[in-house]
């Protein structure tokens, strides 16, 4: 347990977890721009809040807008949530403008 936490701090000390060269980039500098347009992905659907038009999904990476983790997502009509349930497979679009992101299209698989 202290000899894990010791390693962390080392770790964390080091940089030694980042496998990157030391002077590539600035920690905590923002990353590359993402350019606004159209994005497919695909995932497997949490949560869905037809209230508010949202969806939650465990999603894979998504090419030049994000690696995979589960997050939530408002889509552009509610009406794209019509027949998907929790569970279900979907491949989806993604329009990202401006730094916000909406789900377009939603297909289940
Ligand atoms: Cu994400």
């Amino acid at each position: 347990m202290k000899t894990a936490l010791i390693l962390l701090l080392l770790c964390m000390a080091f940089g030694a977890c980042a496998s990157k060269p030391a002077n590539s980039t600035v920690p905590g500098a923002p990353a590359a721009p993402i350019k606004d347009g159209d994005y497919k992905g695909s995932g497997t659907v949490t949560k869905i809040n037809n209230e508010a038009g949202s969806i939650e999904m465990d999603h894979g990476d998504i090419p030049g807008l994000m690696p995979a983790m589960r997050m939530e997502f408002y889509v552009s009509d509610k009406a794209l949530l019509d027949g998907i349930g929790v569970g279900d497979s979907v491949d989806f679009t993604i329009l990202y403008k401006g730094g916000t992101e909406k789900i377009t299209k939603l297909v289940k698989k």
